[in-house]
């Protein structure tokens, strides 16, 4: 006689548990509609999003689970990921719920034509690990509450219309390994915040309006690979701090308004395979310890104010293959040695 009752517990439980499994889900679908609804040019890849409905053919509950670039848990209860790289999408985001996506970890919307600000709402997307609005046309500010975005190890905003600064926030993000911001209209001066970024790999924030000197902080990023602050408007000495940037692989600081000389400590980034100085005010010798980069296969100084002999030290770079010195004041002969590096 007790088993009924047992068995009305166990389906009471059943429901409750698959009811709040379908409420999560279905919240998302119906915000994700919404958004949908919102897009322009929705046509464009239409096969694509018309995956994106409440009844799809053998849909047992409300899910956008299965839908065209969403991803969910294992429980199939919340979407983790969203990505929709590349599909001609124009719209904004002012439809988008960002609240309604607790356990976001992914969100790609990069090579489509959205536009307008970016929410700071977004703020609330507390999970998000990699966010990539890359290659879109995104104006307005870069909300400060992107700092809240305490899980996220990869922020892509370039080749967007972004302008303003870029706010000191972005150094609380310390699990972030790339950050790209380039090829927007940022301007003002890089905050010393970005110094606490322990984990930063590649810091991209070329192409912009940027000014002022560069902060000798970036030498605190020990794991950096690769720092591209090319045309820009930096401008004072090449800070001696970027000598202990020993991972470095790429340093490319052109077309910026640099001036004083060549640090000598530039010679112990052994790992440097590309240093691009060029078109900048740079004065005085070309440092011998260049002579040290042994894994450098790129180097342009030309277009600078650069004087005196080029030194035979550049002979010794086994692995140069491509060598510009051109627009300087030098003197002399290229060191013969060069040729045996061609
Ligand atoms: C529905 O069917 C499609 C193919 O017809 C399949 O790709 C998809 O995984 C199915 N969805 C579910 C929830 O079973
Ligand atoms: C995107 O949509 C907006 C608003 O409808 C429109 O003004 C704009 O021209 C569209 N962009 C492209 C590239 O089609
Ligand atoms: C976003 O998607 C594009 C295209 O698939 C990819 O190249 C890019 O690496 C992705 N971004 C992130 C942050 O994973
Ligand atoms: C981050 O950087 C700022 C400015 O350099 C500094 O004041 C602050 O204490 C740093 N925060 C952490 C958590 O290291
Ligand atoms: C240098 O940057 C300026 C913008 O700051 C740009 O107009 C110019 O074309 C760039 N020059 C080169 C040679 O890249
Ligand atoms: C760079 O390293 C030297 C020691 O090699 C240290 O004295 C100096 O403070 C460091 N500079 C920065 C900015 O971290
Ligand atoms: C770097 O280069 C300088 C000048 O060529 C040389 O005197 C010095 O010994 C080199 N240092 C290392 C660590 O190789
Ligand atoms: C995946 C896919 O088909 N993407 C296409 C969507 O539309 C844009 C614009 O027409 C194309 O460039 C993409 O290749
Ligand atoms: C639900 C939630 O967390 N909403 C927050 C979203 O972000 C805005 C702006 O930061 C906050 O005001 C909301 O409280």
């Amino acid at each position: 006689m007790g088993l009924p009752i047992f068995n009305i517990l166990i389906l009471f439980l059943l429901l409750k548990f698959s009811h709040n499994v379908t409420s999560d889900s279905s919240e998302e679908a119906y915000a994700l509609l919404k958004w949908k609804t919102s897009l322009q040019n929705q046509n464009l890849n239409s096969s694509l999003l018309s995956s994106w409905t409440l009844y799809p053919a053998n849909a047992t509950k409300i899910s956008p689970c299965s839908w065209f670039g969403i991803s969910c848990n294992h429980a199939g209860s919340r979407v983790i990921s969203i990505t929709m790289s590349t599909l001609g999408l124009n719209g904004t985001f002012h439809d988008f719920s960002f609240s309604s996506f607790p356990h976001l970890a992914n969100l790609n919307l990069s090579f489509n034509l959205f536009f307008g600000n970016i929410p700071l709402q977004i703020g609330n997307l507390s999970k998000l690990q990699y966010l990539d609005l890359g290659s879109n046309q995104l104006s307005g500010l870069i909300p400060p509450e992107i700092g809240k975005l305490n899980q996220l190890r990869r922020l892509y905003l370039d080749m967007n219309q972004l302008h303003g600064t870029i706010p000191p926030e972005i150094g609380q993000l310390s699990l972030i390994d790339k950050l790209a911001l380039c090829h927007n209209n940022l301007h003002g001066s890089i905050p010393s915040s970005l110094g606490n970024l322990s984990n930063l790999a590649v810091l991209y924030l070329y192409k912009n309006s940027l000014s002022g000197s560069i902060p000798s902080i970036i030498g605190k990023l020990k794991s950096l690979l690769q720092l591209d602050l090319s045309e820009n408007q930096f401008s004072g000495s090449i800070p001696l701090s970027l000598g202990n940037l020993s991972s470095l692989t790429m340093m490319s600081l052109f077309n910026n308004s640099l001036s004083g000389s060549i640090p000598p400590i530039l010679g112990n980034l052994k790992s440097l395979s590309a240093l691009g100085l060029h078109i900048n005010q740079l004065n005085g010798f070309i440092p011998p310890s260049i002579g040290n980069l042994s894994s450098l296969r790129v180097l342009y100084l030309y277009n600078n104010g650069l004087y005196g002999f080029v030194p035979e030290e550049i002979g010794y770079l086994k692995s140069l293959s491509e060598l510009e010195l051109c627009t300087n004041l030098l003197r002399g002969v290229i060191p013969h040695s060069i040729g045996k590096s061609h």
